[in-house]
């Protein structure tokens, strides 16, 4: 006998989901990175945003367990994936976006400035001219306003430079990946020495951000847990909360504020731990630089060079 109430609340629920992205974090503890997976309930197609390929620095190993938890929960869900989303070239861990689009398909795409971050780090790694700086090392670039879509999820891109020039967020139905704009607001904000960076630049995209409605859901590329506070890594909140709470950049805080506080901040911090690794791989879209004549592939450490 069919139960006609369940069949109704079935259909009820089908149709408050419809739009309504489903996410899945994945959190890299020797990188403080979330992975997301994102899909749409109806159509089951997918997106993976901010991917890990682990790096031993000092065997010079990759490895490949946080990319094969994705790749098994995609399989598992039996979902389709889309897109291998980069909010920006992350300057302290690799990309997985090569690996998981061999095992999973899908396209890599990223900000359409990321050809200023390949023209100054192929300048710094002396690239040679294998190493295009246009950008055709990913499927797609993305400018501000773009709109695509994951299933029937409406995605639409916000160019949010600050942290890098080429910075981007994915605005996916409900929720925000801010990328390294904000972080919780018991934390604040994204670093902006990195070459290209600029704290006023930051204030600028993190406020564009937080006028989106209130109640938006914000997801994070980052937590390392403020000194002396929380114990437990977290990475979603929303609009209203970082308008309230975010110690570096809640309302009321000027731009001239916010500038001061970023840049004797940053003066205070180490460079990432593998920031040098990082980006000579990130700005090929995650591809290894191409292998010596004897079959090894090897990266480069410029001397006093950063
Ligand atoms: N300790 C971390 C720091 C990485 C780092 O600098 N992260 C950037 C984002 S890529 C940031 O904005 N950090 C803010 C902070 O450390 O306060 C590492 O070595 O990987
Ligand atoms: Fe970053």
């Amino acid at each position: 006998m069919t139960d006609s109430a369940i069949a109704k609340a079935s259909t009820q629920i089908a149709a408050a989901q419809a739009g309504v992205p489903f996410i899945k974090s994945f959190f890299d503890g020797p990188t403080f990175t979330v992975t997301y997976v994102v899909h749409d309930p109806e159509t089951r197609r997918a997106a993976i945003i901010d991917s890990v390929l682990n790096f031993d620095p000092a065997s010079g190993r990759t490895s490949f367990s946080s990319a094969d938890a994705v790749i098994a929960y995609v399989e598992e869900k039996e979902l389709t994936v889309d897109w291998l989303l980069e909010t920006h070239a992350h300057a302290d861990h690799l990309s997985a976006a090569p690996y998981l689009q061999q095992k999973l398909g899908g396209k890599i795409a990223i900000g359409e400035h990321i050809v200023t971050v390949q023209q100054v780090f192929g300048k710094l790694f002396n690239a040679g001219s294998d190493f295009e700086r246009d950008g055709s090392d990913f499927d797609q670039l993305w400018k501000d306003g773009d709109q695509f879509q994951i299933g029937n999820l409406h995605v639409t891109v916000l160019h949010v430079p600050g942290h890098t020039p080429a910075c981007i967020a994915y605005v996916i139905g409900d929720a925000v990946f801010v990328g390294d704009t904000m972080f919780m607001p018991d934390y604040g904000t994204a670093r902006a020495d990195f070459p290209g960076g600029d704290a006023r630049t930051l204030y600028h995209s993190a406020r564009r951000i937080l006028s989106l409605p209130p109640e938006t859901r914000l997801f994070m590329c980052h937590d390392y847990l403020p000194a002396g506070g929380r114990t437990d890594y977290v990475w979603e909140t929303t609009v209203e909360a970082e308008r309230s709470a975010n110690i570096h950049i809640h309302d009321g805080i000027s731009e001239d504020d916010f500038v001061t506080m970023r840049e004797a901040r940053d003066a205070t911090l180490d460079m990432p731990r593998l920031i040098l690794p990082s980006v000579q791989v990130n700005m090929r879209a995650g591809h290894l630089p191409p292998a010596d004549d004897n079959g090894i592939t090897y990266l480069k450490i410029p001397v006093n060079a950063v």
